[in-house]
């Protein structure tokens, strides 16, 4: 294949990506109505969902958002969102967030690669109905399959945490910027991108992660998610936790 003829593939590849990342978002944005309290999730799938909900504000729905990170903020204040925090609304009804692996049967999920894991987290717990949109390439079998975990540590004796990772079978990893300082999250916290393989039981590496001492977060998010809508060649299908 000529370079040319690589650059279209991947351009085509990418916009039917975004096709498939809209559809999702667009079917979850229709199941928000007058008056509710919104979770707006962070990354590039719930930026089309942050997206179709600021036109149907436009059109005049009423609703207060609670954005995961300053960068869904910036994109909501800008589309005319009225925003809101926790401590006026203590209960959101509707939560729409991305994911970077969706594991078949329980919709376990990992979660982070955009660094906003700690505030998806304390809004999806919060979340009466959390709503996971993706295409369908995050649909996976078992976790880890091509994602590692992200770890939000305290930068003080970060060191110290990922040992402790080490320990529980992980390479972490610590995340960077492009100048090579470390990358520092909303919430002034380091990320440890901690390779784990393919995760056998997500629940109880979740309970391990809980128990480190300088862990404030990681992005395994353990039956948390309502639904997960994936948009796919033939449309949006609608997921549900399989029973335990
Ligand atoms: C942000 O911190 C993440 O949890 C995102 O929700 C996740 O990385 C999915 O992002 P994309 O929709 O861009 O794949």
């Amino acid at each position: 294949l000529t370079d040319d003829a690589i650059g279209n593939l991947y351009s085509y590849v990418a916009q039917n990506s975004d096709h498939l990342k809209q559809i999702a978002a667009e079917s979850a944005v229709a199941q928000v109505k007058d008056g509710m309290v919104v979770g707006l999730g962070t990354g590039s799938t719930a930026a089309f969902a942050t997206q179709a909900l600021g036109k149907r504000v436009q059109e005049g729905l009423d609703i207060v958002g609670i954005p995961t990170s300053r960068q869904t903020e910036a994109q909501a204040k800008a589309l005319g969102i009225r925003l809101g925090g926790l401590d006026e609304h203590g209960e959101i009804d509707l939560t729409i967030d991305g994911a970077d692996e969706v594991e078949k049967g329980p919709l376990n999920l990992i979660k982070g690669y955009g660094g906003a894991l700690l505030r998806e987290k304390i809004v999806a717990s919060a979340t009466k109905r959390l709503i996971i949109i993706a295409d369908q390439s995050k649909l996976v079998e078992k976790l880890g399959a091509s994602h590692f975990v992200p770890v939000e540590v305290i930068p003080f004796g970060w060191r110290l945490a990922a040992r402790k990772l080490e320990n529980l079978g992980g390479k972490p990893e610590l995340r960077t910027n492009p100048d090579a300082s470390p990358f520092v999250t909303d919430g002034g916290h380091y990320i440890l991108n901690c390779n784990f393989g393919l995760i056998a039981d997500p629940a109880s590496l979740a309970d391990a992660l809980d128990r480190i001492v300088g862990v404030v977060e990681h992005g395994l998010f353990i039956r948390m998610a309502a639904e997960v809508r994936l948009g796919g060649m033939a449309g949006v299908e609608t997921l549900f936790p399989e029973k335990r």
